[in-house]
């Protein structure tokens, strides 16, 4: 039988249609369902959620989304507020009270809370861990599941809301990384969908919202102690109440276009963390990383990012007062110092004397 044209869609035979998807969704659903949907709140999950919520909203009892995580980062926080994300801890919710129950953004075996549970369907764009469930729909090349959730919205013939499609837009950036990252073009084509239908402004203004309050005072101690040598920062700032301020700082300092290196180090749960940026100009920030620190603690990372973890405990040849912040800001120069700067494309006698612009 030939298939008729369908214009939600793919082409026949080549890949999953969300029409046949959201049909067999919809089964596993009736109206006196109480449904859970359980998600480790990130935007994507977030969003897909929410997106979930607005399929399943008219056809069963009710919809709660917990999540698994504490949220605590400025921008999820930022989104549940300005888009009224009905979001509860999963602690707070019990789960045999539900008849059916939701994964999306996530298979079970991501987290423990979640293999325990009995669940109904998983949606989800990670890659395949064999998931067992009465519905599955994993498509791991996909760069979000908000795109899939959109393709099932436009399948359902359902117009997302304003705060919905800000919310599957901002998702669809986030995992992509603005189109950075792997990327297809049904990505694309619900991102093409959601613009004409977000609040683009409030998508913005999740998407900046990465600070808090409170971390302005690192701000004012990194320009305060900050050493700029040879267009490398470094910055030590001491006891810090999160990790993320050291990637927020070392972040920051690459902004200033003469900067090559930026190197940031804080302390926090009894661990050093010293966090690595570079310009990727003949730069291996996890080389310097795991060069400087590996046999410390752990360290590592990409070319142009890196981290090192380093129990405070250690260290003892020499021992290192970690109290002494300056003692630690002189030692993190020291042990990076010499190894971060640009590798020479052709041996040359001292690579850190070498100028990028000459
Ligand atoms: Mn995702």
């Amino acid at each position: 039988m030939m298939a008729a044209f369908d214009p939600e869609g793919a082409a026949p035979g080549m890949k999953v249609s969300s029409r046949d998807k959201l049909r067999d969704f919809n089964k596993l659903f009736s109206a006196a369902d109480r449904v859970l949907v359980v998600i480790s709140a990130d935007p994507d999950a977030i969003a897909s959620a929410m997106a979930a919520s607005r399929l399943l909203s008219r056809r069963v009892e009710n919809v709660t989304i917990a999540c698994v995580n504490a949220v605590d980062r400025p921008d999820n926080l930022a989104m549940i507020r300005l888009l009224k994300v009905g979001l509860v801890p999963l602690a707070q919710v019990k789960p045999e009270t539900f008849t059916r129950i939701l994964l999306v953004d996530s298979q079970p075996s991501h987290h423990e809370l979640m293999a325990g549970l009995p669940v109904t369907a998983v949606i989800d764009h990670h890659p395949e861990t064999g998931a067992k469930a009465p519905f599955v729909d994993v498509r791991p090349n996909y760069g979000s599941t908000a795109t899939i959730l959109t393709e099932y919205l436009r399948a359902a013939r359902l117009t997302p809301s304003r705060n919905l499609a800000t919310a599957l837009y901002h998702a669809i950036k986030t995992d992509t990384d603005d189109f950075k990252r792997q990327t297809l073009v049904e990505d694309l084509h619900a991102f093409q969908y959601l613009f004409r239908h977000a609040n683009i402004a409030l998508a913005r203004r999740i998407g900046q919202a990465d600070l808090r309050l409170e971390y302005l005072k690192y701000f004012k101690s990194a320009l305060q102690t900050m050493r700029l040598r040879k267009g490398r920062v470094f910055v030590h700032l001491g006891p810090v109440s999160n990790p993320d301020i050291c990637v927020i700082i070392a972040d920051f300092f690459m902004r200033i276009h003469t900067v090559s290196w930026s190197i940031v180090s804080g302390t926090c749960d009894q661990k050093l963390v010293v966090i690595f940026r570079n310009d990727g100009q003949r730069k291996n920030a996890g080389r310097v990383a795991k060069e400087s620190f590996g046999s410390f603690g752990s360290a590592g990372g990409h070319r142009t990012v890196a981290r090192a973890e380093i129990p405070l405990t250690d260290i003892k040849s020499p021992p290192i007062d970690f109290k002494d912040d300056r003692k630690v800001a002189a030692w993190v120069v020291i042990r990076t110092e010499k190894r971060a700067g640009p590798q020479p494309s052709a041996p040359k006698p001292e690579a850190g004397e070498v100028k990028a612009n000459g």
